[in-house]
C-alpha cells in the first residue's frame, strides 16, 4: 500500500440545510463513509491516479463500510438501508474519487443487484454475500466494441449445449473486469432474446485483458471481456428476466447512484476553490474579493444546491417505488453535467496550480469525462427525457 501524508482539508457544504431532511441512519452512514474517505482514499488517490493504478486493496474497506449494496436486504449481505442512504454513500465516495464510487456502483448495483433481483435463491446465496463482503469482485458486461449506446444490437451470444450454454463474443470498457472473480454478462440466446449469465473467472475460454492509456478514471481498472466457446452451466443463467429491461433495470439503479455521486465530486471542487480563493492573493487581495471569482463560487454553490434537491427528491420517489427511469436519466444527466462544469470553473480559480496533483480538481474533471459517458451518455439521457415528454422515440 502506498500511503503518503496528504491531508484532506474537506469541509462539507450544506447551503440549504439539507442535513435536516436526513434521519440518524443517513447521517451515521454519511459520517462513516466521509471519515473512511479522509483516512483511506484522499491520502493515496492522487498517486494511484498519477500511476494509473487501481487501489484494489480498498475493496475490503469498501465492504466494511457497507458501500456494496447499501439497499440490498441484509439476509444477502446488503446494508438493508433505504435509497437515500445509498445515494449519500455514493456522494461521499465520489467526493474522494469517481473511480472509487465506480468500484462500489459496479459491485453493488450492477453485480449484486441483478443477482439479487433476477437470480435463483441458490445463485443469490452463492454470490451476493461474498460480493458484499468483498471476497468476490464482480463486473458487468453490457457494452460491446460496436454496440455502446445501442446495446440491443449486441452480438455476444449463447448456444444451447445440453446442461450448459456455449458463450461467444466480446465486451468492451468493463470496469473492474481484469480483477473480477465473476462477470454478469448480457448475451443473446438462439432466439435473439437477451439473457443474463454469470461467468466465473476460471471458466475455460474466458479472459479479461486490461485497457491501458486512459486519461480518465485512472485509479479505476477497466478492461475487456473475451469469450471463446466458454461453457457456462445452465444453472448460471439468471432465471428472473429476459430482454434489455434486465440490464436497463440495473442501470437505473446505478444511474441513480451516479446522480448523487457527481454531487460529491462537485462539492470537493467547490470546497477546494473556496479555500483557495480565500488564501491566494493577487493584486494585493484574496481572489475571493474579486467579483468574477465570487460569481464563479456563487454559481457553483447554487448549482450544487439545485442538484442536491433533485437527488433528494429522486431518493424519496425511489423509496416509494415511484422513481421512473426517465426521472433517473434527468438527474444523472443534470448532476454529472453540473459537476463537470464546476470542475472546469474550479480549475480556472486555481490558476496554474489547478492542473497539478496538489489539488483534486484536474483528477475530478478528467474522471467526470467518463462519468458523463458511461451509464448512458449525456445526449442519450437527453433523448430519454425528450421521448418521455413528447411521446416520440428518437432512437428508432
Ligand atoms: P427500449 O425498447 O426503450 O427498452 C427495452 C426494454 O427495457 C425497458 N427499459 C427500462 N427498464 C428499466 N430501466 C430503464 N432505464 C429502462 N429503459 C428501458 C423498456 O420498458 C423495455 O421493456 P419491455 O418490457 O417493453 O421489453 O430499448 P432500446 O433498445 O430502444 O434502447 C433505449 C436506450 C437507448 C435508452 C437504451 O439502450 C440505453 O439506455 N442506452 C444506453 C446504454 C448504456 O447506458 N450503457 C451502459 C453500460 S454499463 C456502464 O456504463 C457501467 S459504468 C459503471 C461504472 O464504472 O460506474
Ligand atoms: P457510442 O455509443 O459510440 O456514442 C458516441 C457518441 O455518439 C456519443 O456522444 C453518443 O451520445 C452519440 N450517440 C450515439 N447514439 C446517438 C443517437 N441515437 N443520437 C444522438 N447521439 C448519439 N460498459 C459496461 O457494459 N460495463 C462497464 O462496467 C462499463 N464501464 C465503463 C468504464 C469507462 C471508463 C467507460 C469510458 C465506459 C464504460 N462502459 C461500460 C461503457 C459505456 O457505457 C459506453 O462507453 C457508453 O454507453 C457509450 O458507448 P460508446 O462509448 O460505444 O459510444
Amino acid at each position: 500500500m502506498n500511503k503518503n501524508n496528504r491531508i484532506d482539508p474537506y469541509q462539507h457544504h450544506d447551503y440549504y440545510l439539507l442535513d435536516e431532511l436526513l434521519d440518524s441512519d443517513h447521517l451515521l452512514a454519511r459520517d462513516a463513509v466521509r471519515s473512511w474517505v479522509k483516512q483511506e482514499v484522499t491520502p493515496i488517490i492522487e498517486d494511484y491516479a498519477q500511476r494509473s493504478e487501481c487501489p484494489v486493496h480498498l475493496f475490503k474497506g469498501l465492504a466494511e463500510i457497507g458501500a456494496f449494496g447499501p439497499s440490498i436486504p441484509t439476509q444477502y449481505g446488503g446494508g438493508g438501508m433505504d435509497e437515500i442512504a445509498y445515494g449519500i454513500i455514493m456522494q461521499e465516495l465520489e467526493r474522494g474519487d469517481s473511480g472509487i464510487r465506480s468500484m462500489a456502483s459496479v459491485q453493488g448495483s450492477l453485480v449484486m443487484y441483478p443477482i439479487y433481483k433476477f437470480g435463483s435463491e441458490e445463485q443469490k446465496m452463492k454470490y451476493v454475500p461474498k460480493l458484499a463482503s468483498g471476497e468476490f469482485i464482480g463486473c458487468f458486461g453490457l457494452t460491446e466494441p460496436d454496440h455502446g449506446s445501442n446495446p440491443s444490437g449486441m452480438i455476444t451470444n449463447i448456444k444451447d449445449d445440453g446442461d450448459a450454454y456455449i458463450l461467444n463474443g466480446a465486451k468492451m470498457w468493463i470496469t473492474n473486469s481484469p480483477v473480477a472473480d465473476i462477470a454478469v454478462v448480457w448475451a443473446k440466446d438462439e432466439a435473439g432474446i437477451i439473457r443474463g449469465v454469470i461467468v466465473e473467472r476460471d471458466m475455460k475460454g474466458f479472459s479479461a485483458p486490461e485497457i491501458h492509456g486512459k486519461w480518465s478514471l485512472r485509479a479505476s481498472v477497466t478492461g475487456e471481456l473475451v469469450f471463446e466457446d466458454v461453457r457456462v452451466p445452465k444453472s448460471n443463467v439468471l432465471p428472473g428476466v429476459t430482454g434489455l429491461k434486465g440490464p436497463l433495470t440495473c442501470l437505473s439503479k446505478a444511474r441513480y447512484g451516479i446522480a448523487w455521486g457527481a454531487i460529491g465530486a462537485a462539492l470537493d471542487c467547490y470546497d477546494s476553490s473556496l479555500r483557495y480563493s480565500q488564501e491566494r492573493q493577487q493584486f494585493g487581495k484574496p481572489l475571493g474579493q474579486f467579483q468574477l471569482t465570487q460569481k464563479k463560487l456563487a454559481e457553483m454553490i447554487t448549482e450544487i444546491t439545485k442538484a442536491q434537491l433533485l437527488a433528494w427528491r429522486l431518493g424519496n420517489l425511489a423509496n416509494q417505488g415511484k422513481a421512473t427511469p426517465a426521472q433517473i436519466s434527468m438527474a444523472k444527466r443534470n448532476n454529472v453535467n453540473m459537476a463537470i462544469e464546476i470542475a472546469r470553473e474550479a480549475r480556472q480559480i486555481h490558476g496554474g496550480m489547478g492542473i497539478t496533483g496538489e489539488y483534486p480538481i484536474m483528477r475530478h474533471m478528467m474522471n467526470l469525462e467518463s462519468v458523463i459517458t458511461y451509464e448512458g451518455t449525456h445526449d442519450i439521457h437527453l433523448l430519454i427525457t425528450g421521448m418521455d415528454v413528447t411521446g416520440f422515440n428518437a432512437f428508432q
